[in-house]
């Protein structure tokens, strides 16, 4: 395992600007090639909701890793933005990624585009500390993550939900994702949207821009269409830490505390499909 990366596993949290650009660089080759829906065999996993620079709730996250040996860790984006230690956030899990590619996969949130970092937070934080030449790294090792995942037994995960315009993996993958912000409709929507209860398909979001709210009718067609039996999002704030919709196909995941609102959580998923929220002490 790469030097840097390795000490950043161990702990290390002041990196050089050559550090973060070599870390970005890794990220990059390990990234590049995946396809927007990344597919895997697994069928153990832990889902890993917002984190938005709550580095504690994180190294909660990395102690899990040997609890839950043999388990696939996806964290489902916005790494940085609100909490103290976004930087070191997103630094911490892009080490877990490439540092443990066969037990870590680190998908891209609404937050990883650069104008929502440089609005939100992130921006300022790594001008504090680096140069904005460094901040371009950054956006380029967000515009390689890949915006979700399905799994064999049937699970299908993003950061946001059900986009208006896709309903197969061919579809989703025939987009761009190769950019500092999310031009494509289908994948903007995939990391903005947000469900909720009742028999429509979509709603305007009052998150503005073309975010949607989804309901029953566009869940059932896109979970049709793509093939997956239950859903793992993040994206919303509940206070629970996790929430479910439609009779539990749809599972709704936060891992940050967001100024103590939030019980942190994360959710493991099993060879059945069966689920257990999981907290971040
Ligand atoms: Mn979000």
């Amino acid at each position: 395992m790469n030097q840097l990366v390795s000490e950043t596993l161990r702990g290390r949290t002041v990196l050089k600007d050559e550090d973060v650009w070599e870390l970005s660089g890794v990220l990059q080759d390990r990234y590049r090639s995946e396809k927007n829906v990344v597919e895997v065999d697994a069928d153990r996993l832990v889902f890993v909701g917002d984190l938005h620079g709550e580095y504690e709730c994180l190294l909660s996250v990395q102690r899990l890793l040997d609890d839950y040996n043999g388990h696939l860790f996806v964290f489902l984006g916005d790494y940085g933005e609100r909490g103290p230690l976004q930087v070191e956030t997103f630094n911490l899990v892009a080490a877990m990624a490439v540092g443990y590619p066969e037990r870590v996969l680190m998908l891209r949130g609404n937050h990883e585009t650069a104008s929502v970092a440089t609005r939100y937070g992130l921006y300022s934080q790594v001008v504090k500390s680096y140069g904005h030449s460094t901040f371009r790294h950054y956006t380029s090792a967000f515009s390689v993550l890949p915006m979700a995942l399905r799994t064999k037994h049937g699970v299908f995960a993003c950061h946001g939900g059900v986009p208006e315009g896709a309903l197969s993996v061919a579809e989703i993958d025939a987009c761009s994702r190769y950019g500092e912000e999310l031009d494509s409709s289908v994948l903007y929507q995939i990391a903005w949207n947000d469900p909720r209860e009742g028999d429509f398909r979509f709603r305007p979001n009052q998150r503005g821009g073309s975010s949607r709210i989804f309901g029953e009718k566009a869940f059932r067609e896109f979970k049709e269409g793509v093939g997956f039996e239950l859903m793992v999002r993040a994206h919303e704030v509940f206070p629970a830490g996790v929430k479910p919709f439609f009779s539990g196909q749809l599972q709704s995941i936060f891992s940050a505390s967001s100024g103590g609102q939030v019980a942190p959580k994360v959710l493991r998923v099993g060879p059945n499909l069966d689920i257990e929220p999981i907290n971040l002490a």
